[in-house]
């Protein structure tokens, strides 16, 4: 198949899970074709089945704005039209899929049929989606999508709460590349940020108030008044200057360390102890799953998504929104011991052998397939 994706570029899970789907269908045969305004992070190096369209916005003055969604349904046209694509992929509700239905239109207009797929990815639903000025473009572009799947069940049922749509909806998890087993931690480089008795916590996130960073600070504080450890936080956003200053209000700042971004989490992950992901809100909880796959367990908060990724009592332990103590508790719990901690590491491991990339991709390819057909009975597409 020739697929085109569309996506945000950036760090957050989104674009993740949209360019590490993309390349696996690349690397499974498919000709992917990514869309977007600047080369996506994860995207690498030059790849056999990978094309990159880079949406370049304009800079007239005329526009306070950049007419993103208009510049970006043109090129959808272009690219569509051009490398002959079968359907279009878009990551993310807004302002992706009104721009897909915008292009389909276009393309329609000149008697070429393209199926969108619509993934929700969450904060296009649970937060920015419920701001009721997105709301009607939301529903018609659901209404409209050729198929809509979301991250998780949790995704799915708070769509049909908010949104005026009977849209069948796929459940289509997350995915990652888990590791055959633990690994070896290489001491070395641990000992830069660590000494070999101190635990590292981690915490991986775009530091959006969302994410509850004071929390993740709090909840370290407590657990490091009973075992000294460290805190290693990844990542960037407006909330990481709250984060700094809590931590030396705390004085704890000597042993929290601020990475920044980084692109490739397994390295900070593997040489990570717990993570945690107090999240307000959380369609699935990506960052969790990748701290799993490296046998990493998680303290999490129990809403949203991330129940269906974290399990309790096997994989870490889940908690209220908010409920630092409980977090700080049960962060002892599977730190004091270390036949505790072994177990938990294994039991992570495990779990994010239930998200094997080969079975969600191939779940990604029915629905592909699905909507072809569906589209092959309407019309047909006609390129030359
Ligand atoms: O977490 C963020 O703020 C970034 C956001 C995004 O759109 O990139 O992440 C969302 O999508 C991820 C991938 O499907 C999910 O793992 C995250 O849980 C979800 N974030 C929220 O729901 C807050």
């Amino acid at each position: 198949m020739k697929i085109g994706i569309v996506l945000y570029p950036t760090f957050g899970g989104s674009g993740v899970v949209a360019t590490e789907l993309g390349k696996a269908l690349a690397a499974k045969g498919h000709e992917v074709h990514f869309i977007t305004y600047s080369q996506p992070v994860r995207l690498g190096s030059f790849r056999e089945n990978i094309f990159y369209h880079e949406v370049s916005l304009t800079d007239y003055p005329l526009f306070e704005f950049q007419p993103y969604e208009t510049l970006l349904a043109s090129k959808m046209v272009d690219v569509v039209k051009y490398e002959k694509l079968d359907l279009l992929h878009v990551h993310y509700a807004i302002p992706h899929a009104s721009a897909a239905y915008m292009a389909q239109q276009i393309l329609k207009s000149q008697n070429i049929d393209i199926p969108f797929i619509t993934t929700l990815h969450g904060t296009d639903i649970t937060l920015v989606g419920r701001d009721p000025s997105f709301e009607p473009v939301i529903t018609f572009c659901l209404n409209q999508s050729n198929a809509v799947t979301s991250v998780s069940q949790s995704l799915k049922d708070e769509t049909y709460q908010h949104f005026d749509t009977v849209r069948a909806i796929h459940v289509i998890p997350n995915f990652i590349e888990s590791y055959d087993e633990l690994p070896v931690i290489n001491l070395e480089k641990r000992r830069r940020y660590a000494s070999d008795n101190e635990p590292i916590i981690t915490h991986i996130s775009n530091f959006r108030k969302v994410k509850r960073i004071e929390d993740v600070v709090k909840i370290f504080a407590k657990v490091n008044e009973e075992i000294p450890c460290k805190l290693l936080l990844a990542g960037d956003g407006p909330e990481r200057p709250v984060a700094e200053k809590l931590a030396r209000d705390l004085k704890v700042c000597n042993r929290v360390i601020f990475v920044g971004k980084v692109r490739d989490t397994a390295h900070v992950l593997e040489m990570s102890d717990l993570f945690l992901l107090p999240s307000e809100t959380e369609s699935f909880g990506l960052a969790a799953l990748e701290a799993m796959a490296v046998g990493v367990p998680v303290i999490s908060s129990n809403t949203g998504g991330i129940p269906e990724v974290n399990v309790e009592g096997f994989s870490g332990y889940l908690s209220n929104v908010g409920d630092i103590d409980s977090m700080a508790k049960n962060a002892l719990h599977i730190l004091k011991d270390p036949q505790t901690h072994l177990q938990f590491r294994k039991n992570a491991l495990t779990r994010s052998k239930d998200f094997k990339l080969e079975s969600i991709l191939s779940m990604y390819e029915k629905v592909y397939e699905a909507v072809l057909n569906e589209c092959s009975e309407v019309g047909k597409r006609i390129y030359d």
